[in-house]
């Protein structure tokens, strides 16, 4: 994997790259079976389990406040991309919109093609995630999530899901896709989280 793309980090870079990742210029594609085709026109988000139920439009998400975003991206499989470039909807702002019941202390996301990823709600609620609908000046690609995924930063971008449409909350830990199939339950780049749980 360490070539011409794949570049071991040198200098102040070096800092942001955690343990055992290597740095790539480019935005690798990493997808578990095939890109859904979602229209604008047909998208939702829904949001039901132990917050009261809703239906969120293409239409609503536009409404609410626009920002954008610099972060690091960090996959298990070792590729690292610093500095990309995004917009979207700060998942606080979202959450203002969602009444959540006291009991809720985890979440699953869920998404177009059937793809689930688990977070507490402590590693969700955070000012630095977002809902990206723009990378690198462009409306966001399908392959990498278009037309809207979550971007979580701080965690492995497995859990970053992309064409999510679904955030169910609850009140356990319950694992999605990868974390079933032997990703860790949290995978915290910095503490090396990859495959055992
Ligand atoms: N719905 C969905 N979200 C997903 C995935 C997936 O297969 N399906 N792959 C995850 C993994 S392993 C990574 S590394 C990132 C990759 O995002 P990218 O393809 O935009 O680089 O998306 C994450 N989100
Ligand atoms: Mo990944």
């Amino acid at each position: 994997m360490v070539g011409k793309f794949f570049q071991r980090p040198a200098g102040p870079e070096q800092e942001r790259v955690p343990p055992g990742q290597y740095l790539t210029k480019g935005f690798p594609v990493l997808s578990y079976g095939p890109t859904p085709k979602v229209g604008k026109d047909d998208w939702e988000l829904r949001v039901w389990g132990l917050a009261e139920t809703r239906r969120f439009t293409w239409a609503d998400m536009m409404a609410l406040p626009h920002q954008a975003f610099t972060a690091d991206f960090h996959c298990v499989t070792r590729w690292s991309r610093l500095d990309a470039h995004w917009r979207g909807i700060r998942v606080l702002d979202f959450m203002a919109q969602v009444c959540l019941d006291a009991k809720a202390t985890h979440l699953m996301q869920h998404c177009y093609g059937g793809y689930t990823t688990n977070l507490t709600l402590d590693d969700f609620l955070r000012p630095e995630n977002f809902f990206a609908f723009e990378l690198l000046g462009e409306p966001l690609p399908p392959d990498h999530g278009g037309p809207l995924r979550l971007v979580v930063p701080h965690l492995y971008a497995w859990k970053s899901a992309k064409w999510i449409n679904g955030l169910e909350f609850l009140d356990h830990e319950e694992l999605g896709f990868w974390e079933r199939n032997g990703y860790h339950r949290r995978g915290e780049p910095w503490a090396e989280e990859r495959y055992d749980n």
